[in-house]
């Protein structure tokens, strides 16, 4: 999904639920280095931007469901995982 699709969710009142998994990384490539390129890892981390102002500075309102998680604050990547940068 692209940032402008968000804005037509909001313009378009599109009733829908976005789930956010983060590993942190472009993992399939990542994947690749690891098997492919003996684990020379190169542009792969993501620095991922704060989801939940993302979301409030399209309008988005925060869910409604009890049941349904709130905003999840970043997670760290996993510890076996090497950042290079
Ligand atoms: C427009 C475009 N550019 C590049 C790719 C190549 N590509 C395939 S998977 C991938 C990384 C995806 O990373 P992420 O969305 O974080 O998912 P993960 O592999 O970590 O589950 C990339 C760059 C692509 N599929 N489409």
């Amino acid at each position: 999904m692209t940032m402008s699709e968000l804005a037509t969710i909001v313009q378009e009142k599109i009733n829908i639920k976005i789930a956010i998994i983060n590993n942190g990384y472009l993992g399939m490539v990542r994947q690749w280095q690891e098997f492919f390129y003996d684990k020379r890892y190169v542009a792969t981390p993501l620095v991922a931007p704060d989801f939940a102002a993302l979301a409030n500075a399209f309008g988005f309102a925060e869910s409604a469901s009890p049941s349904a998680p709130k905003w999840c604050p970043p997670s760290a990547p996993p510890a076996s995982r090497t950042r290079l940068s």
